[in-house]
């Protein structure tokens, strides 16, 4: 199914005051020279699995030459964000050509076993890590121009000629990120797992705090709404960058759609522009993104500043969003709302209780700032759109939530009223519990929507239940050999990937680091682990 959405002459309102406030906020990335450790071989094992071998020490390069066929992987020893360099040097008789090289460069092993050819997903293959290299004068110091995203890089000598080989030297990567890891004080728990599912999760943030905080640093590297929103939570517990986060949430409100309307993503380079694709969910919560950072930073002018847009977004789904029963209009296998990657999820239902949500929110902010006006709209809204959930998408029956024309029972839909507050707590508590146990057939597949499980589970006073769901998740990702936790997780499909091909799943997604937010906020602070 593909998911993208195009607007002919896309039009957009700018608020250049906006604009510069965020690229004056723009930061200084961190240098760091990182080498690799060992060099490896990858083959797949009967179960299709990739097993990685050691094959030498870093010491051992020196003696080794490399000729037509030859292949030789870099093992970085943690996932890196960076720009590569070596030096080819030719031995045997004077060069008579040029050296030509195929670079790879893969987060984790198993894409070193694909190959690229097959590719059929309808994302574009350029985001597949490789790249060819003609070199007409030897010895060459190379400085690869791209930054790339992984813990392991083939170089394949595609060919020499008769009369040399090629020796590699000085390899190391120039590690770039806005933060540094000293900042953050380890977890520090008895249980061993949960200290590498919270390192796990601070290394991913911090892969993907660059200019702005990126999705993935491999696909899309981009901001989006949604992955902003948990990126900064778990940013508010460990790094506590809240110029990144202020830069970001002024990038949205400076560039939107004609009608106010706020972008799902954003690109900042060459120069800053707003993507045509709107996703009712993600607009909204530019709302709660601006309560949690004020809250976390204490930042009332940027509260002041951006309340209005805010409140707009939740304007504009009432207004244009509803239909006379004051439900969310589905608007089927369009874009237009995200919720989670889930095949044939209906998002109706979900949509609704993102609204709900974000109006809690609303009504947060707008008790700071003492807009009595807007309490009293939005507490009356709220009440509307809960009963208009209640009487169109509870099923008695079922016990459980529906969605859409067919009345879709789904994990996303359930957690969405939860955190909506639809039900009091025990009955929340009642809800999912069942839901657990009924394990509705459309599933969640990102950390993204599992992240969103985690809190329904604290939020319905669960911790216990949420602990164990956790390690069951992004611990089974360690186990699956994550250095950094991935943007797709289905234990039930492990090769699961929404955009027709795993080739462009990407491997460091910061919408999956939010274990290090949950335990540091949830159990840490208050004793329990
Ligand atoms: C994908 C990315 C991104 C997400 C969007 C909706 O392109 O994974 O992180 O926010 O989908």
């Amino acid at each position: 199914m593909a998911s993208f959405s195009r607007i002919e002459n896309f039009q957009v309102k700018t608020n250049q005051a906006f604009l510069d406030k965020a690229a004056a906020l723009e930061p200084v990335l961190n240098k760091r020279v990182i080498r690799p450790e060992r060099l490896i071989t990858v083959e797949e094992n009967p179960y299709h699995e990739a097993v990685v071998h050691e094959a030498a020490e870093m010491s051992e390069l020196p003696k080794m030459s490399f000729g037509k066929g030859d292949k030789v992987i870099f093992d970085f020893g943690d996932h890196q964000v960076g720009y590569v360099s070596f030096t080819a040097v030719p031995v045997g008789s004077h060069y008579d050509a040029p050296a030509y090289l195929r670079m790879k460069f893969a987060e984790i092993p198993s894409e070193l076993l694909e190959d690229s050819e097959d590719y059929d997903g309808w994302l574009s293959r350029s985001w597949i890590q490789e790249d060819t290299l003609h070199l007409d004068i030897l010895p060459s110091a190379v400085h690869l121009p791209r930054r790339y995203a992984f813990r392991y890089m083939q170089i394949e000598v595609l060919d020499t000629s008769p009369k040399y080989s090629l020796t590699l030297r000085n390899i190391y990567c120039d590690y770039v990120s806005a933060v540094e890891m000293n900042v953050v004080e380890p977890l520090n728990s008895d249980d061993e797992l949960l200290n590498r599912m919270d390192r796990v999760s601070i290394k991913t943030l911090m892969d993907c705090m660059q200019s702005v905080f990126e999705d993935g640093v491999k696909r899309d590297r981009r901001l989006w709404l949604g992955d902003l929103r948990l990126q900064a939570r778990a940013n508010y517990e460990t790094f506590r960058n809240y110029d990144m986060v202020k830069r970001c949430l002024y990038l949205f409100a400076g560039m939107t759609f004609e009608d106010g309307r706020i972008g799902a993503c954003f690109f900042h380079e060459p120069d800053l522009r707003v993507d045509d694709t709107y996703l009712m969910d993600y607009a909204l919560f530019f709302g709660p993104t601006l309560c949690d950072y004020y809250e976390a930073s204490g930042d009332l002018e940027t509260l002041k500043e951006l309340y209005p847009q805010a409140m707009e977004q939740i304007d504009i789904c009432w207004d244009t969003m509803l239909d006379d029963r004051k439900i969310v209009i589905d608007k089927g296998d369009e874009f237009w709302c995200f919720l989670d990657w889930g095949e044939g999820l209906n998002k109706q239902a979900g949509a609704q209780a993102v609204l709900i949500y974000t109006m809690r929110y609303a009504i947060r902010m707008a008790n700071v700032l003492g807009d009595q006006e807007r309490i009293r709209k939005t507490e009356e809204q709220m009440e509307i759109l809960k009963a208009a959930a209640l009487e169109n998408f509870w099923d008695e029956k079922q016990k459980l939530f529906v969605s859409g024309e067919n009345r879709q029972v789904s994990w996303a839909t359930q957690i969405w009223m939860i955190l909506a507050r639809v039900f009091d707590k025990e009955k929340s508590r009642e809800l999912i519990l069942h839901t657990m146990q009924v394990n509705p057939r459309i599933r969640m597949v990102t950390p993204y929507m599992y992240h969103h499980y985690m809190d329904a589970l604290i939020r319905c006073g669960e911790d216990e239940l949420a602990l164990e769901e956790m390690k069951r998740y992004w611990g089974e990702m360690i186990l699956d050999g994550a250095d950094t936790f991935w943007e797709l997780y289905n234990p039930y499909n492990k090769h699961e990937s929404p955009y027709g091909s795993s080739m462009v799943n990407s491997y460091c997604h910061a919408w999956s680091c939010t274990p290090t937010y949950l335990l540091r906020k949830f159990y840490r602070k208050n004793g329990k682990i």
